[in-house]
């Protein structure tokens, strides 16, 4: 998603190059490619064509030379430009299916690159009531028919993949699917930008990706990056002040994205619509979701797209694997490691050549009897991968929950006290930063954002306002599978707060295994909730200074392994900046519209009582 190469549009007759070319390279190289199918060679072409509504989209079409026998058609939507995507056997994302033979089809969607029209950042769905309305799902239609028609040696059976917004258009497909779409991979698609995709977190704004990537898709038909004018962006968001400051000194109301982001604080209908909950009905195509558990922008949409579908998959269309990777780690290298934390085993080599390649070649090309696993997760700690017949794992845990307890420890003993709570000061003049500084621009150079989620949460941990419960150490381990919840009960003296709660895997001090593990804090699990949606996401209140409240914050599933001789420990804080934006702790009814004045410094305590016992309840397998 950085800024790409521009190229021409051919401006000769499209159709009749295309063909020529095709034909050309069908009967020069035949003899070759089939005595040697891993050098097939794919020649590329480039047009455009036309949707119902006139308006035209830039396509490129990678066709497998010396083929005599039809193959599948794999289409790839995107807003980040065709350009970028290399050669099918030159990229490692679809290399092994390139060796198998398919014709590859990528697309600019309307408004981005090369392509006419107008670009909507996640597309409204359509009136159906008005026949001449388009969106994602049409221009779709409209391409698979057109390719069907037009794309010498395809089989009539189309796929869809694509990783983030390409994995959300490739979902969208599956919504009055062309009857040629036979088989989708929604890798890391968003489900729902308001509960917990890359806008918003449980209602609390995703202040930094969300200011620097609706620039980045909305200042120009191109990707471009914000031209900050300092390295460290804690700094200058820091600087920003309150957020009304964006459109006044630099949006000026041009960023429809942000604006949006603006006119709708709240979960109202602007976001249900965007949701996959509403978008989507039953299965109508076979669908693979892939998500990645250190996945730092869409890690929730995958698995809720999967559970949408989930509830309606009479036949058995829905599937899904999740992985130890970041966002998209699955389309690239080895997947040995991921930062600091290494794998034991190319964990994406083996998603694309074993899982990638032979969904496909089943729904595609008929190869193989189909009987995929519903679930494939990879087991983090233990390093292993595991198959479910169902996700989360029925019957195969029991909750447990772990208690914050006095002298900052963590215990599966409930706490009897009727008194205690841990307390610390949140000033928004000095929030905690969600990385270590400097946290350059989130797609910038030198970024470090793609696996802040590894990194190591002792950079924090002296802080005075963040605050660590820990057990002892693990005399056995104990295997987590299934989603997390957090129940906290705390008390603010302001009249809103965020809550941070992270878990994480402390590792033994000394780890000859690997050195620099040695007591590393890597986080398993995290989520942050904003007090004010406590009664529900659509209708903000304020909470009473001093009142003790529960919020139950989803910390989603993890599939984790806490060896003997680590020690877990939990982390709360009300600030996790700039990648989600100051609370001003004081309610206000919209926070883009807060003023410097709004924002307090509060005392917040978290209790653990026999009353308000604040805990984690796990979902820990039975031995
Ligand atoms: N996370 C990106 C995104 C997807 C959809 C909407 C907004 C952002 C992406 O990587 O494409």
């Amino acid at each position: 998603m950085m800024n790409h190469e521009f190229e021409l549009v051919p401006k000769i007759s499209e159709m009749r190059r295309f063909l020529l070319l095709i034909g050309l390279l069908t009967y020069s190289l035949s003899a070759v490619a089939q005595t040697a199918p891993d050098t097939i060679t794919y020649s590329r072409h480039e047009l455009l064509i036309s949707m119902r509504d006139g308006i035209r989209l830039n396509t490129v079409i990678y066709s497998p030379a010396g083929i005599s026998e039809p193959v599948p058609l794999l289409f790839l939507r995107t807003p980040y430009g065709v350009s970028r995507i290399p050669s099918p056997n030159k990229d490692p994302y679809i290399s092994d299916m390139a060796k198998e033979g398919y014709i590859f089809v990528f697309q600019d969607i309307r408004g981005r690159y090369k392509s006419e029209g107008t670009f909507e950042m996640q597309r409204i769905m359509r009136d159906k009531k008005d026949p001449k309305s388009i969106d994602e799902s049409t221009d779709t239609y409209d391409a698979i028919e057109w390719m069907l028609k037009n794309v010498p040696l395809n089989n009539g059976k189309v796929g869809m993949y694509g990783v983030s917004y390409d994995g959300w258009t490739a979902l969208i497909g599956t919504i009055d699917p062309h009857p040629a779409l036979k088989a989708v991979s929604e890798q890391a698609t968003p489900a729902d930008m308001f509960l917990g995709d890359d806008f918003h977190h449980n209602g609390a704004f995703r202040l930094s990706y969300s200011f620097e990537y609706a620039f980045m898709e909305e200042f120009s038909k191109k990707d471009t990056l914000f031209p900050f004018d300092r390295y460290d962006t804690y700094e200058w968001y820091l600087k920003l002040g309150p957020l009304s400051n964006v459109n006044e000194k630099y949006f000026h109301g041009s960023i429809p994205s942000w604006n949006d982001f603006v006119n709708h604080p709240n979960f109202d209908e602007f976001w249900q619509k965007q949701s996959m909950a509403y978008r989507l009905g039953k299965p109508t195509v076979p669908v693979l979701h892939v998500a990645g558990w250190w996945d730092q922008e869409d890690f929730y949409g995958p698995q809720k797209a999967y559970e949408v579908l989930e509830k309606q998959d009479k036949l058995n269309k829905n599937f899904i694997v999740i992985g130890p990777w970041n966002h998209g780690g699955w389309s690239r290298g080895s997947g040995s490691g991921l930062g600091n934390i290494k794998f034991g085993s190319p964990t994406s080599e083996k998603f694309r050549k074993e899982i990638q390649c032979q969904f496909f070649g089943y729904y595609l090309k008929g190869n193989g009897n189909g009987a995929f696993p519903e679930a494939t997760t990879f087991q983090t700690g233990s390093n292993t991968w595991k198959e479910y017949n169902s996700w989360p794992p029925l019957n195969l845990t029991k909750t447990q929950n772990l208690y914050l307890r006095s002298d900052e420890k963590l215990s599966f003993t409930s706490p009897q006290d009727t008194l205690g709570y841990d307390q610390y000061l949140s000033d928004p003049s000095h929030p905690v930063p969600y990385r270590p500084r400097p946290v350059e621009e989130t797609y910038g150079p030198g970024s470090r954002w793609y696996t802040w989620l590894v990194q190591d949460q002792r950079f924090v941990q002296n802080r005075p306002d963040v605050f660590s419960w820990e057990t002892t150490t693990l005399t056995s381990d104990i295997e987590v599978t299934g989603n997390l919840m957090a129940d906290i009960f705390a008390s603010t003296t302001g009249t809103d707060a965020d809550w941070i709660v992270k878990l994480i895997d402390v590792y033994p001090e000394t780890y000859p295994d690997q050195f620099n593990m040695g007591g590393y804090e890597l986080m398993i699990a995290n989520d942050v909730f904003r007090g004010r949606f406590r009664n529900g996401f659509i209708k903000p209140e304020p909470v009473n200074p001093g009142e003790v409240y529960e919020y139950r914050i989803d910390l989603h599933a993890i599939n984790h392994v806490f060896k003997a001789g680590h020690k877990i420990m939990v982390q709360i804080q009300s600030s996790w900046f700039p990648i989600i934006d100051r609370n001003p702790q004081k309610f206000v009814a919209n926070i883009f519209e807060a003023r410097e004045s709004d924002f307090i410094s509060t005392t917040q305590r978290i209790f653990r009582t026999r009353q308000y016992s604040s805990n984690i309840i796990l979902p820990v397998v039975v031995k």
